[in-house]
């Protein structure tokens, strides 16, 4: 189900009405329905919702992440604009999950993508639950085309990689993906001993998932870690990016299903994200996990949007 953007979303502070130097996101955003995009100048971003906890639920976390997307667009709404005045960014609106039908659902988050791609629109995803990623994943695909080669990046504390012979969840979409997939490659950062299962661990050898362990992202090591995750992209004709907000130390995100409270420092993630957008070759980007029903002071909800707003300014700014 498809809920067109609302201007409810977009309100704030305004310092001025005619300096573009004092604008906030609220002030430059515009509106844009999914059915009506026109061709749009290669540097603009497309917000696109995802409401739905329906894998959360399947997986038996706590709900909550459904009401993440119109929270953490209110919250990016009243951050001031610093992008490059050509910048574009559209709020394309929600796609909804109805009940349990998630599939359905992520089927049409990834066409909602593809038609984004298709367009010329880089898609921002605000999830939703990690199921987010399935759907921004088979939109990707859709658009690439079966012969791409494409690394996912996944910046969490968990593999994401259960078994779903039962049904699938926000705990199973990185198997899904390399089951049906010969042409993806998987890195995992943040990983979590305490987060995952010894068979997990023996599933991601398997599969041959590259991962870099959570003791080995502090400041310290981060330039060892960068060198890993440059190494993976260069092997990739594209890359995908998703963010599981329960990757950061609970201290900063409370807000989550599952938190961690020996997660990654903001800071350390906001550099991974940093460096890995920056790319030549990444495509398109979702944060999922944020649930505001559990945050404590909106705290989760703001780091949110602030992270975003580091993916937006980041966006292809190295194209070595
Ligand atoms: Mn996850």
């Amino acid at each position: 189900m498809y809920i067109q953007p609302s201007i409810t979303n977009w309100t704030g502070r305004i310092d001025s009405t005619n300096d573009p130097l004092s604008f906030r996101y609220h002030q430059q955003i515009r509106l844009a329905d999914l059915s009506r995009l026109d061709k749009k100048a290669s540097n603009t971003f497309g917000l696109l919702g995802f409401n739905c906890d329906a894998g959360v639920k399947r997986n038996q976390g706590r709900m909550g992440a459904a009401e993440a997307p119109d929270e953490i667009k209110k919250a990016l709404a009243r951050l001031p604009w610093h992008l490059p005045a050509d910048t574009e960014i559209i709020d394309t609106g929600n796609i909804k999950c109805v009940e349990d039908h998630l599939e359905e659902a992520q089927t049409n988050l990834g066409n909602a993508i593809a038609s984004l791609c298709k367009s010329k629109v880089t898609p921002i995803i605000i999830g939703g639950g990690h199921e987010t990623f399935y759907g921004h994943y088979l939109g990707i695909r859709k658009f690439l085309g079966p012969e791409a080669q494409l690394g996912i990046i996944n910046i969490d504390a968990h593999f994401d990689m259960r078994p779903y012979d039962q049904q699938t969840s926000s705990g199973t979409m990185f198997k899904q993906i390399l089951d049906q997939d010969s042409k993806c490659n998987y890195l995992c950062a943040g990983i979590q001993q305490q987060g995952n299962t010894k068979a997990l661990f023996e599933t991601a050898n398997q599969y041959h998932v590259k991962y870099i362990n959570e003791e080995d992202l502090s400041l310290p090591t981060l330039d060892q870690a960068l060198e890993q995750i440059d190494d993976f992209i260069e092997q990739q004709d594209y890359i995908i990016l998703t963010l599981c907000t329960d990757v950061i130390n609970s201290a900063y995100a409370p807000g989550v299903s599952a938190p961690s409270p020996f997660g990654l420092d903001p800071k350390i993630v906001r550099a991974l994200i940093r460096h890995i957008v920056s790319k030549e070759t990444i495509l398109s980007f979702d944060i999922s996990e944020v649930n505001p029903v559990l945050d404590e002071n909106n705290k989760t909800v703001a780091l949110a949007a602030q992270l975003l707003n580091d993916v937006l300014i980041h966006f292809h700014t190295n194209s070595n």
